[in-house]
């Protein structure tokens, strides 16, 4: 079987990470998340995640090393995050509700959608060596 994975940035850029706030479907709306989306036919991973982070965030990026677990989600899809720079740009919501920079303190507090949670301790270290 095919397993398509689904890509995240995690961005941080002077000590607080990027997150954005989702408007669907339902049961997400309002939830943070680390922006990203699917990985299409012919893609990699991180031509896909460069190609969201454009299309949603208006932002230049390169991936670099994974961080965490990679999620399972459903429908046989896996969620993944890479350690991404911009580039070029300065990001702005697109697509998403609202875009917020968070510390490594702010995090835990932050309403996070359930699958990104997994991340939690990976992303407060990341901050915390930044
Ligand atoms: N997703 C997630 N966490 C992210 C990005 C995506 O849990 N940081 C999930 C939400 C959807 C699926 O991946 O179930 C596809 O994402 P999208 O709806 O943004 O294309």
């Amino acid at each position: 079987m095919n397993v398509c994975v689904v890509v995240a940035a995690a961005i941080v850029v002077d000590g607080r990470l990027l997150l954005a706030q989702r408007r669907r479907p339902a049961a997400l709306d309002g939830l943070w998340e680390l922006p990203g989306g699917k990985v299409e036919p012919g893609e990699t991973p991180t031509d896909a995640l460069r190609r969201e982070l454009r299309e949603e965030l208006d932002i230049e990026t390169e991936a670099g090393e994974r961080i965490g677990v990679e999620v399972p989600l459903a429908d046989g899809l896996v969620l993944r995050a890479y350690l991404t720079e911009i580039v070029s740009g300065i990001p702005r919501a697109l697509d998403h509700a609202a875009i917020g920079w968070f510390s490594a303190a702010e995090l835990p507090a932050v309403d996070l959608v359930p699958n990104d949670r997994m991340w939690l301790p990976d992303l407060e270290r990341a901050l915390r060596a930044s």
